[in-house]
């Protein structure tokens, strides 16, 4: 996908405004500071686009971004995980998670993020059955893999594929400072048109 043009559209808290129409959604999904907003800044060539933070929890609500004009959209959603934001924010975040992998109807793909030095959690494992069990494609990306080598890399990336019993072949390293990994994922939401 040749991403010519993005924008930000808007912001929903409330399950009964998402964004339903024709246009087809590709969402960022992971814990709260794992680089979801950074991904989407990546991958648009945008840096401000998708405001980013080293303090979890940057991401409040859900941000839809439009590509080409409406091509297709980006949805940058809240970090699961972050303790410090208080169960109150924790359970508000999660509900509206749920209800967008629940109730969107043109979402064509997830990109669930891992950070590729850390092997998946118990809330990582919640989020996989998630997705089965609501029957989303997803593909996994194996964040911030600037922070290991090339070997490292390819060990940290079986291990996950282990510990969550998935192919390797849906599992994209990337990294935001070098680009690693940004055309395959590019490649690859262009094969779902
Ligand atoms: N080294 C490195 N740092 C990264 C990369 N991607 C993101 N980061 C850093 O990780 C931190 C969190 O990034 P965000 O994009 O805000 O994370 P998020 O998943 O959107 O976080 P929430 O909105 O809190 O859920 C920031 O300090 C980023 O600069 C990467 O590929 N490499
Ligand atoms: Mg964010």
């Amino acid at each position: 996908m040749i991403i010519k043009s993005a924008k930000y559209l808007t912001s929903v808290v409330d399950k009964n405004k998402l964004l339903n129409d024709e246009v087809c959604e590709f969402a960022f999904v992971g814990r709260s500071n794992v680089g979801k907003s950074t991904l989407i800044n990546n991958l648009t060539g945008k840096k401000g686009l998708a405001k980013t933070s080293s303090i979890p929890g940057a991401t409040k609500m859900i941000n839809y971004f439009s590509i080409n004009e409406n091509q297709a959209r980006f949805v940058d959603l809240p970090g699961y995980g972050y303790h410090r934001a208080g169960k109150k924010n924790q359970n508000m975040w999660a509900k509206l998670i749920e209800d967008y992998l629940l109730y969107s109807n043109n979402l064509k793909l997830v990109l669930f993020l891992l950070d590729i030095r850390h092997k998946p959690n118990e809330l990582d494992k919640i989020m996989l059955n998630y997705l089965l069990e609501t029957k989303r494609n997803f593909i996994i990306v194996a964040t911030k893999a600037d922070k290991l080598s090339k070997g490292a890399q390819h060990n940290a990336i079986n291990g996950i594929a282990n510990e969550l019993n998935i192919n390797t072949q849906i599992i994209f390293p990337h990294s935001s400072l070098t680009s690693q990994g940004k055309k395959e994922i590019l490649d690859y939401l262009e094969s779902l048109f």
